[in-house]
């Protein structure tokens, strides 16, 4: 198993660093230029998942945060400053639930329906600690579960996840987690299929896709959403991208269930084409038919650079089971025409066709299989390799086209102490297992892992072994939004001898927890962040802009205290004798030694921090140049892929081995479990796309949340005809239901999404109403399924679930989403 991180991933993709060639980017004014030292505007430079912000304080309450950078298109999540700050879903003080503070050692009452009870920080601290000190005695390390998946706040030094993991490395281990939700099925197929991850990776870059694509698909993708944020800080270049794309005159086609922000962006400048959700396997399969009939696919192309092709083929054209994959069969799992099946297959074969895939369609059951079929498409068309053709699944996320710049790279926290910084110049430190991971396994399977202590399980060829798990500390995360099945993950938690949450907000998470440690906001504290996952296009101070809200600590203060209770007399092992500023000092420095090694001069760390101005990096023309997979296409002998055969592996005599039901050795139509093909009784397919005005569960609290809210409820995307059948009109409540739970939601009628399927965004705030059970504020997870993607994989699969649903005619009722437990 290896450990991995969404930064890593990037280094071993070829590319070296780069510039921006979009033409209305102009590259900022180097800081020579600069008269005098700060801004004049009174404005404070922060930095968050969003991008640069520039912050506005008045009387020591924060008034607005705008983006700091040049942009053309619009990202509202940049204003959510103030309401990230001042809410009162805030935790203003640590918390222990009545029933568990009655009796740690058998805590009563049931977690997700107690009240809370207000503590000092040394009685939270000292609970804490002894009933950690006292499981980890009683039933090891491995009981410990500390894999903490979440999406909080960026910055190098206040890393929530890596400082739980460092904390309990010094504590002496825990168990860790494997992959994550957002690719857990493509990021494990696709290694077996060209040797690299490639959902993490630098992609052909955006100037070279506007210089030589032809047509460009956005499939299952929905960039003008997923752009607003980035692991480090947004760079902005990928919104830019799609801007310009959409004034090239290119052809852009987008097959997406959904008329998503993108294609409604796009306007009359887009093709869309809406199949039935979970079907794209079949789609692609239709177009790869007609390609062999008609003699398009490149023969050439397949024949020197993919292995296993006949294999396929023979399935393709139905020699090995039968069936044949033409368009008229793939029309009937899809919902798209034969004849717009052929279509595509002419388009994609008479062009320069680039195959943007996002990741929603492999949140699914068998989602392997959509970007191995994917990537074989692209094999067919044999455009691989070539400048502005091929395939790219990194387009929609993290400006993945934006080019690597000539950069001083900051380091991150490490979770292993005295290494000073995380190897190698990472940012991140993504799925990162510290040293002291004794077991792990993967994100998504948390619940099974909950209910099933000691059972062996398959992981990509692996048999692993869950842990009898007794303690979780989460720690920058929503685990309560995040994961499918909300339901059964509560009944599961119940099992746990203690559980911790490190939180800014009453969430779902923090009201099913034992302890609840009140943690700042990025705004309360200093830090400093890259600017472009891939492109390393600026180092941005992220200043505090205000103090602490209530008694709220930073999680780096908390474990540093936590960890001198682990030492007789006290120990600063944990802060390896920095603060804040020294750590951040210490970090910079590291950059700047590498900027030098780059001929990127970087100014001190006092001067550049003083400035309050982000610092942009060397811009490299080559880079710019960068296509995917070039190398391999110019010289496969003496490039191969880190497949078994060097190739693109169509089939795999690998996972031919594996010997799995559910993921086969060829790309395969595989009939999910739950879909719109064997829906019965009015059940409509339910997808959980990510919101526009969140950042997942980030936000649900926030002012922004009206721009989107229906009925003062989540929204959920109806198409007329059900809405009509089932008579629900435009801005009723909506119940949804089916056997695994039931949610209020507010309707809203399109007709920009596919009869049949409907759409609840992912991330709002569970809040179960203690009488009915029903989530009052519609989370989409209290629906899903919570299955793995496969037994390969384990991955995330929730966009995969049938649910009715029916005009809610009762009395509506109360939203408690936001409101801090009683107690509290
Ligand atoms: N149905 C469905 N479910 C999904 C998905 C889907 O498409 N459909 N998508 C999946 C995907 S791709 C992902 S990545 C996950 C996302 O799941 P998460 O990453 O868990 O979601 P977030 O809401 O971003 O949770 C981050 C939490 O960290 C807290 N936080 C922020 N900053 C800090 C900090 O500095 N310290 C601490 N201690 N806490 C902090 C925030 O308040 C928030 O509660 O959800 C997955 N779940
Ligand atoms: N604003 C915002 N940006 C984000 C996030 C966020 O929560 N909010 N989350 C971030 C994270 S952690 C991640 S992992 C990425 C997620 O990036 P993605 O996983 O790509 O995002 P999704 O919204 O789940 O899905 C993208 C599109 O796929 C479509 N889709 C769903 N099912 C199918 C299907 O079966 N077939 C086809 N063809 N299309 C389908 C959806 O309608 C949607 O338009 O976004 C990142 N960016
Ligand atoms: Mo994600």
């Amino acid at each position: 198993m290896s450990n991995i991180s969404r930064r890593k991933f990037l280094k071993g993709s070829g590319a070296t660093a780069g510039a921006m060639a979009i033409a209305s980017i102009v590259p900022l004014p180097s800081m020579a230029a600069e008269p005098k030292i700060g801004r004049t505007d009174g404005k404070i430079m922060t930095a968050g998942r969003m991008g640069v912000l520039l912050a506005e304080v008045k009387d020591g309450k924060l008034v607005s945060t705008t983006n700091a950078l040049p942009q053309t298109v619009v990202n509202h999540l940049q204003s959510t400053g103030p309401s990230q700050v001042h809410t009162k879903a805030r935790i203003k003080h640590p918390m222990v639930r009545k029933g568990y503070l009655a009796n740690p050692e058998n805590p009563q009452g049931v977690r997700g329906k107690d009240e809370y009870v207000q503590v000092t920080w040394e009685q939270a601290y000292k609970l804490a600690h002894e009933q950690h000190m006292r499981i980890r005695k009683q039933h090891g390390a491995e009981s410990i579960f500390a894999g903490s998946y979440g999406w909080h706040s960026s910055g190098v030094l206040h890393d929530a996840r890596t400082l739980l993991q460092r904390y309990m490395g010094l504590a002496g281990g825990y168990s860790g987690s494997l992959g994550d939700y957002s690719t857990g099925a493509a990021q494990v197929i696709m290694p077996y299929v060209v040797g690299s991850i490639e959902v993490y990776e630098q992609q052909t870059t955006y100037p070279v896709v506007m210089e030589h694509s032809e047509v460009v698909v956005l499939w299952g993708m929905n960039p003008i959403n997923t752009l607003e944020i980035a692991w480090t800080a947004a760079d902005g270049q990928g919104l830019e991208f799609f801007h310009q794309l959409k004034k090239s005159g290119k052809t852009v086609i987008a097959i997406d269930p959904m008329r998503s922000e993108t294609i409604d962006f796009f306007g009359e400048n887009v093709q869309w084409i809406a199949p039935n959700p979970m079907t794209d396997v079949a789609l692609a399969m239709g177009i790869g038919h007609t390609l062999v009939k008609n003699n398009k696919h490149d023969t050439k192309f397949i024949e020197k650079y993919t292995h296993g092709f006949d294999k396929f083929n023979d399935y393709l054209l139905g020699k090995t089971d039968g069936v044949v994959k033409d368009s008229a069969w793939a029309e009937k799992i899809t919902g798209v025409s034969a004849k717009q099946i052929e279509l595509l297959a002419e388009i994609f074969s008479k062009n320069r066709t680039m195959l943007m895939a996002g990741w929603g369609m492999q949140r699914q059951q068998f989602g392997e299989q959509r970007h191995w079929m994917i990537t074989t498409l692209a094999a067919m068309l044999g455009q691989i390799g070539l400048p502005g053709g091929g395939f790219g699944f990194s387009y929609h996320y993290s400006n993945g086209g934006n080019p690597a710049r000539d950069a001083g790279i900051l380091p991150s926290i490490s979770s292993s102490i005295n290494t000073g910084a995380s190897e190698g110049g990472d940012t991140s430190s993504w799925l990162n297992n510290g040293e002291g991971v004794v077991n792990a396994f993967p994100v998504a399977r948390i619940t099974e892992a909950l209910e099933n202590p000691g059972k062996q399980y398959q992981h990509n060829g692996h048999t692993l072994t869950f842990p009898d798990t007794k303690m979780i500390w989460w720690c920058g995360g929503g685990n309560f939004t995040q994961h499918q099945d909300t339901n059964r993950l509560a009944r599961a938690w119940q099992s746990l001898e203690l559980s911790v949450v490190s939180e800014i907000y009453w969430t779902a998470a923090a009201k099913h927890a034992d302890i609840v440690f009140p943690i700042t906001t990025s705004f309360e504290r200093n830090d400093l962040t890259m600017v472009g996952d891939y492109s390393s296009q600026y180092i941005a101070p992220m200043k505090q802009v205000v103090a602490a809200q209530g008694e709220a600590k930073s999680d780096f203060d908390v474990f540093s205290e936590l960890s001198e209770m682990l030492f007789k007399g006290g120990s600063s092992a944990y802060r390896e004798g920095r603060d804040e500023m020294e750590w951040l000092n210490h970090f910079y420095k590291i950059a700047q030694k590498g900027g030098r090694n780059a001929r990127v001069p970087m100014p001190n760390f006092t001067y550049f921090w003083k400035q309050n101005k982000e610092f942009e990096m060397n811009w490299n023309e080559e880079n710019a140049k960068f296509v995917r997979f070039a190398e391999y296409r110019k010289d496969p002998i003496m490039n191969p892929l880190g497949t078994p055969s060097g190739k693109i592996e169509i089939y795999s005599k690998t996972l031919a081995s594996y010997n799995l039901p559910d993921c086969p050795a060829h790309p395969t139509w595989l009939e999910p479990t739950e879909y719109t093909g064997n829906a019965k009784d009015g059940e409509l397919q339910l997808m959980t796309a990510h919101s526009a005005v969140r950042l997942h569960s980030q936000f649900n609290y926030a002012d922004i949340r009206k721009q989107d809210a229906v009925a003062n409820r989540e929204p959920i995307v109806i198409h007329p005809q059900d809405a009509k059948s089932r008579g629900i009109k435009d801005g009723d409540l909506v119940r949804a239901f089916n056997q695994r739970g039931q949610v209020l939601v507010g309707a809203k009628v399109t007709d920009g999404i596919k009869q049949g399927s409907v759409c609840i965004h992912e991330g709002a705030w569970p809040d179960f109403d203690p009488k009915t059970g029903i989530d009052r504020n519609g989370g989409s997870n209290v629906l899903t399924l919570d299955i793995p993607a496969s037994r390969l994989s384990n991955g995330c699969a929730a966009n995969s679930a049938l649910v009715k649903i029916e005009k809610w005619i009762g009395e509506a009722l109360p939203m408690e989403a936001f409101e801090p437990p009683k107690g509290a």
